[in-house]
């Protein structure tokens, strides 16, 4: 992108979203990292995006344009230094500016930079006080508008103690930084000054407690926090003023190794963007969700997680069914050379076609719940392997069809002008008739069909065959007689290879759905502790967090709100063991779920070896 674009806009009450920006961010299929600054108008916010994009301009400075349109301004880069990832930089405008109209909808554009960001910076002027932590009342108006569950809360349950699964990374900025950094004469870092201005006052006096709000809300719902300071930019008020044309040269030297670090920090430490359970997001994926949320609150609703996941699990699981099946059609028909000697060649690349669709299927869908999607993809997979296996027999049976024609026109020619209807023609013609058989058999690459076409092609000379054997003058009647009889015995045995063909290929299907069935469940089941591990993971994590939080609320003398925190790290524990009791028995019952579904579809799998399809499902477990 060459500039900025409004993504959100806030203007006369009402959120909309910029369907030029929402095509550029739904053209991305890479990974994003997103990162978002907030913070009071007129505070450096555009400056330091832009120096994030390594440009003096871009995101309009305040100085510049009077006017800018309010709501959220997106530039997507590529990555500096992740590679196939893109850079999503999201400015916000106008926040807590009366003059830009009305502030109504400050708190969705708050809420919004934090559901759409991996990285959430908020900036501030001077130092962190308590005008600064008042200015943070978005934060705790967060809690009313992001929800996580769709259905209601257990009693007692507070939702926003899940916030932290699902909340971007926090880094607080302060420009123009006055102060030294030193607690009681004590060198600190900036870090250890973010979270000694966090630290919650004594007393119990609303005044004080509304006072800790913003600040027991930034502990609670961004564990991962980190603080930046910057001194001025320039002593010289006239540059302040316009500093998109102030050359690096002309800032302050300390200033430039600030926003260098900052930067360089952003780079290698901003997350790519995700959904609990380790879902990726990407441009597109992003792009949806902004629709979801935008559409839920002008709907005069409150987002939900759980919803957005699930109404973007609505598009991308087709999506993944037909990006798996696209894949599989492209792969056999570049793989499969037509005609196959065997049914079993063609299948061997079906399996290992198949396996790929899989992946594919498995790494670009989530929450298939209840495995609809899976299904749905094995069913069009069976059909085009279905397909495949047609074609393969219509190219042989054409192939072997043409070439008997070819071979057999002379021997229809002398038929039909009669030259073996002379004393002895019978031996001629079987003479012919060996020699087509035999130019047949050494012709390559017929087929699957080769045998069954040559029975038939033998089959249709059988009258006139018997009408030059009755007729031929040479032969006794005795001798007649034995031919006709070898005849029909030959032609009985060629049925009953045609017979013993047709069942080993049955065989051969039944064994593919056999492996269908089972690269179905050992991806399924793959995929399931993969899932799992990462949300054991993001649980352990919120595990761990909440328990230095406690810690830390303990040592400041807090017991009691350390003491509630307790309730919570007990679900968190709960959850944490039912995921790891599902892993250790293998998942069976969601594999079995999908077992039952399979057995219709691929009902050689279950007439296989003769077992049943629960204990199919253990034997993977
Ligand atoms: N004092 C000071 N001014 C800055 C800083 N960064 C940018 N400015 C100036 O402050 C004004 C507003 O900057 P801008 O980035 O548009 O602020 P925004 O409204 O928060 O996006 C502009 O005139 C900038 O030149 C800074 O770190 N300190
Ligand atoms: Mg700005």
């Amino acid at each position: 992108m060459e500039a900025p674009i409004c993504l959100v806009e806030n203007s006369n009450d009402e959120l909309k979203v910029n369907p030029k920006a929402l095509q550029i961010l739904t053209s991305i299929d890479k990974p994003v990292v997103v990162v978002a600054i907030v913070g009071l108008y007129r505070t450096g916010k555009s400056y330091l995006m832009n120096r994030l994009a390594g440009k003096n301009s871009g995101f309009s400075l305040g100085s510049t344009v009077q006017s800018e349109t309010k709501g959220i301004w997106m530039w997507c880069l590529p990555h500096p230094s992740k590679q196939d990832h893109v850079l999503v930089l999201l400015d916000t405008e106008g926040l807590g500016d009366v003059e830009k109209g009305d502030p109504k909808n400050d708190s969705w554009i708050f809420a919004l930079a934090v559901l759409l960001s991996s990285t959430f910076v908020y900036n501030s002027m001077n130092t962190i006080n308590h005008q600064a932590l008042e200015q943070m009342q978005y934060v705790t108006e967060l809690t009313k508008l992001i929800k996580i569950k769709s259905s209601p809360n257990v009693v007692g349950e507070e939702e926003s103690e899940e916030f932290v699964g699902f909340f971007p990374d926090f880094v607080w900025v302060v420009r123009d930084f006055t102060l030294e950094l030193k607690i009681d004469g004590r060198p600190i870092t900036s870090d250890e000054y973010l979270e000694n201005a966090l630290k919650l006052s004594k007393g119990k006096n609303p005044r004080v407690e509304m006072a800790n709000l913003p600040r027991e809300c930034i502990r609670k719902f961004f564990p991962k926090r980190k603080c930046f300071t910057f001194d001025r930019p320039t002593n010289d008020k006239s540059l302040l003023a316009h500093l998109e044309d102030v050359p690096e040269s002309q800032l302050e030297a300390s200033f430039r190794t600030q926003t260098d670090y900052f930067c360089s920090y952003i780079f290698s430490n901003a997350k790519p963007k995700t959904l609990s359970g380790g879902i990726m997001i990407n441009g597109n994926r992003l792009g949806k969700l902004l629709e979801t949320y935008v559409k839920t609150i002008s709907s005069g609703d409150v987002p939900c997680l759980e919803n957005a996941v699930l109404s973007l699990a609505q598009t991308e699981n087709p999506a993944a069914v037909q990006k798996a099946a696209q894949h599989y059609v492209e792969q056999m028909a570049l793989k499969v050379d037509f005609p196959t000697e065997t049914l079993q060649d063609l299948l061997s690349i079906h399996t290992e076609c198949e396996k790929e669709a899989l992946s594919i299927f498995m790494k670009h869908s989530f929450k298939d719940d209840t495995h609809k999607y899976q299904k749905d993809l094995v069913q069009i997979l069976e059909t085009e392997k279905y397909g495949f296996i047609r074609q393969n027999e219509e190219v042989s049976t054409k192939y072997c069809q043409d070439q008997l024609e070819h071979l057999s026109w002379s021997l229809k020619e002398a038929i039909s002008e009669g030259t073996f209807s002379v004393p002895g023609g019978y031996n001629i013609y079987r003479k012919e008739r060996e020699e087509i058989i035999n130019n047949y058999h050494q012709l390559p690459r017929k087929g699957l069909k080769a045998d069954e076409v040559l029975q038939r092609f033998l089959e249709s000379l059988a009258v006139t065959e018997d009408s030059i054997l009755q007729t031929d003058q040479a032969l006794t009647e005795q001798e007649k007689a034995l031919q006709a009889e070898q005849i029909k015995r030959e032609a009985i045995e060629k049925k009953n290879e045609l017979l013993k063909q047709e069942q080993v290929e049955m065989q051969q299907n039944m064994e593919a759905q056999q492996r269908s069935y089972e690269e179905n469940m050992n991806q399924l089941k793959k995929k399931m502790e993969e899932d799992t591990n990462k949300l054991l993971e993001e649980k352990n994590m919120m595990l761990e967090s909440k328990l230095k939080e406690q810690k830390q609320l303990m040592e400041e003398g807090f017991q009691k709100k350390a003491e509630e925190m307790e309730k919570t790290m007990e679900d968190l524990q709960t959850k944490i063991k039912v995921a790891e009791k599902n892993k250790s028995n293998g998942f069976c019952q969601f594999l079995d779920a999908l077992g039952t579904l399979l057995m219709v579809l691929l009902p050689g799998a279950g007439k296989f070896v003769g077992l049943g399809l629960k204990s199919l499902g253990n034997l993977l477990s």
